[in-house]
C-alpha cells in the first residue's frame, strides 16, 4: 500500500534565531507538494514564532515542537502543555525521542501520557521508538520496539494523527545509518505489532518513518523500502540540502 510520505526535520537544540529564516527560505524553495508529502520542522520552541512568520502562507511545510508536558496547564514551572501548543497553531509534536528517554529519564509511561495529552488537543504525534546497540547485538530489537509500541497503543484514539519514527539509537547522530535490510526488517515488525493489536486497516495506513543519520545520499535507498514511509532527519535538516530529502520522498 502506498502511504503519503512524511519528512520531519528535527533541529534539536541547535542554531540561533537568525538561522531560522535562512534555512526555512531554502526549504520553501524545494517546491514541496503538500499533496504528495507531509513536511514538518521541529524547531526549538523559542524559534517557532519566527518560523511561523517565515512560513506564513506556505501550506507545504508545517511546524512542530520537540517535546511537551504530560500535564495540562497550571503550576508546572518550565513546561509547555499540549493545549498551549495547539493554541499557538503548532500541529505536530515529537514524543519519545531517544534523547528525551535517555538524557531526561522519560519512561514508556511518560511517553504514553504525553501522547494521550497531545491527541486530546488534536495534535499529530511523531512517536519515536528504537533499540540501543547492545539490544540489537543481542537480538532484542523486535522485543524492544514491541514493548515501546505496546506502551502507547492503548492511548491512541486517532491513528490518523500518529506517525511512528523508528530510530535505532546507535544510528542517531553517529553517521552510521541502518542498512536497508535492518530498516525494512524492523519497520515490518513494528507494523506487524500494530496489525496484531489494532488490525490491518490501521497497520496498512499508519506511516512508519526512519530516523538515524538519514541524509540526502542514503534517503533514496531507504525510502524505496515497502515499510519506510519517510524520515525523521536531525543533522541533515540543518542544511539547505535537506530539500533533496523532501524532493526524493515526494
Ligand atoms: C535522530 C535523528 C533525528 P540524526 O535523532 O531525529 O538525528 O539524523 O542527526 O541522526
Amino acid at each position: 500500500m502506498k502511504r503519503k510520505p512524511f519528512v520531519g526535520g528535527n533541529w534539536k537544540c541547535n542554531g540561533k534565531l537568525s538561522a531560522v529564516k535562512e534555512l526555512l527560505t531554502a526549504f520553501k524553495g524545494a517546491g514541496a507538494d503538500a499533496k504528495s508529502v507531509d513536511v514538518a520542522i521541529f524547531a526549538p520552541t523559542l524559534h517557532i514564532p519566527a518560523a511561523q512568520e517565515c512560513l506564513a502562507g506556505d501550506a507545504a511545510i508545517s511546524l512542530g515542537v520537540q517535546n511537551m508536558s504530560k500535564t495540562g496547564e497550571g503550576a508546572f514551572t518550565g513546561e509547555v502543555s499540549a493545549g498551549q501548543v495547539a493554541d499557538a497553531g503548532i500541529p505536530y509534536v515529537l514524543v519519545g525521542h531517544s534523547e528525551r528517554r535517555s538524557l531526561y529519564g522519560e519512561t514508556d509511561e511518560d511517553c504514553a501520557a504525553k501522547t494521550k495529552a497531545a491527541l486530546e488537543k488534536g495534535l499529530t504525534v511523531v512517536f519515536c521508538i528504537g533499540e540501543q546497540l547492545a539490544e540489537r547485538q543481542s537480538g532484542k530489537t523486535t522485543e524492544v520496539c514491541e514493548k515501546q509500541m505496546k506502551a502507547v497503543i492503548p492511548v491512541v484514539t486517532d491513528w490518523a494523527k500518529m506517525v511512528i519514527a523508528y530510530e535505532p539509537v546507535w544510528a542517531i547522530g553517529t553517521g552510521v545509518v541502518a542498512t536497508p535490510l535492518q530498516a525494512q526488517d524492523t519497520q515490518y515488525q513494528v507494523r506487524r505489532v500494530i496489525r496484531d493489536e489494532c488490525g490491518s486497516e490501521i497497520a496498512d495506513s499508519v506511516r512508519i518513518i526512519y530516523g538515524g543519520s538519514a541524509n540526502e545520499k542514503n534517503c533514496k535507498a531507504l525510502g524505496d523500502l515497502p515499510d519506510v514511509d519517510g524520515f525523521l532527519v536531525g543533522g541533515a535538516s540543518l542544511k539547505p540540502s535537506f530539500t533533496e530529502i523532501i524532493t526524493t520522498a515526494q
